[in-house]
């Protein structure tokens, strides 16, 4: 009867976050709050997303909403949300957003420990054809009182206290990780509760798929190009690998998390330090990789001990599957 006990036992991402909190006597709760905060921020883009379409028509009447405001585009309306979210927690003191140059103080009346940095709405260029988007959220704490400074947030991914992303897609799906392994939470629509559905995510030691912008070819370094030649023809008598590039980190790491396989966002020679932001992509999707138990790369190092020098840093990443990001670690070593 444990099927039947899982429909009346509810394991909510709130009852999940307080259980694993217990196990902390020092906590206070603080961190819970700020979870509830972010999964607010979730759900509104959530809902943002599912009715982006139909908005659009409304919009196209006379292009203002009721207040007579030019409609907002759902990234930055996002950004607003999830900004707002976080201050009003009063659990945060630094907030750094792809959507924003410059990083958020919070004011000094609502301060918190928490640091987070996020991506509000990632792969924001498929919104118009359906394509699954993401937030990506990463938090970090500060070590002690006095004033705030991005010295708090230019730190190792390793230093990260919970990473996570929600996932706007056919159904709205919340991966985190709070240091203890990966779970997997979906949003039921109508109780507007996030329910445990994947407990305990491993990656698969190996997989079958890799995902990459094959466009890039032609400015590719060697060991990425040689990489991506052994996944169509392995020399060890395995199969081909399959290519599926949805071109949305958030749908495209989520596929190889419960799939297995790789992820590469390369460096090329137009882009030397690849495209993808450290702080607020990197770094979050490599901690959740590591707490799955594949591994993440740079080319250089494990991704989690970068220390990025600017909050919108990039650097190019391999994530996945073990194994296979062994494969690529060693080609980069055979190069130096
Ligand atoms: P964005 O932050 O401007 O949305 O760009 C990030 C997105 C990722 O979701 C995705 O992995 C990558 O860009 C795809 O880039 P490309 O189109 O170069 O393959
Ligand atoms: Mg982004």
């Amino acid at each position: 009867h444990e099927a039947d006990s899982h429909r009346t036992d509810l394991m909510t991402i709130t009852r999940y976050v307080l259980n694993e909190q217990s196990r902390h006597p020092e906590s206070r709760g603080d961190f819970t709050i700020l979870l509830s905060h972010i999964v607010l921020g979730c759900k509104f883009v959530c809902t943002a997303v599912n009715k982006a379409g139909l908005a659009k028509l409304i919009g196209l009447a006379g292009e203002t909403n009721v207040q007579g405001e030019e409609q907002k585009k759902l990234d930055v309306l996002s950004n607003e949300v999830f900004i707002k979210a976080l201050v009003s927690s009063g659990r945060t003191c630094i907030l750094v957003s792809e959507e924003d140059e410059e990083a958020t103080i919070v004011e000094p009346s609502k301060r918190g420990r928490y640091c987070v940095v996020f991506d509000p709405l990632d792969g924001s260029s498929n919104i118009d054809c359906g394509v699954s988007i993401g937030t990506i959220f990463g938090i970090y704490m500060v070590k002690d009182g006095g004033e705030p400074t991005l010295d708090n947030v230019l730190q190792p991914g390793k230093n990260m206290l919970a990473a996570g992303y929600c996932m706007y897609g056919s159904s709205c799906t919340l991966v985190l990780s709070t240091g203890t392994g990966v779970n997997g939470f979906t949003l039921d629509p109508s109780l507007g509760e996030f329910i445990l559905t994947h407990p305990n995510i491993k990656i698969p030691k190996k997989g079958k798929i890799y995902s990459v912008n094959e466009g890039n070819t032609k400015n590719w370094d060697a060991p990425t190009a040689k990489y991506v030649e052994k996944c169509k023809f392995p020399k060890d008598g395995s199969s081909p690998k399959s290519l599926r590039y949805i071109g949305s980190m958030v749908a495209d790491v989520h596929r190889t998390l419960l799939y297995g396989g790789i992820f590469l966002y390369p460096a090329d020679k137009k882009s030397p330090n690849g495209k993808l932001r450290v702080l607020y992509e990197v770094f979050p999707m490599s901690f959740l990789m590591e707490q799955a138990g594949g591994q993440a790369f740079t080319g250089k190092q494990r991704a989690l001990d970068l220390v990025p020098k600017n909050i919108h840093e990039r650097s190019p990443i391999f994530l996945g599957s073990y194994d296979d990001v062994e494969e690529i670690k060693a080609l980069y070593a055979a190069e130096e």
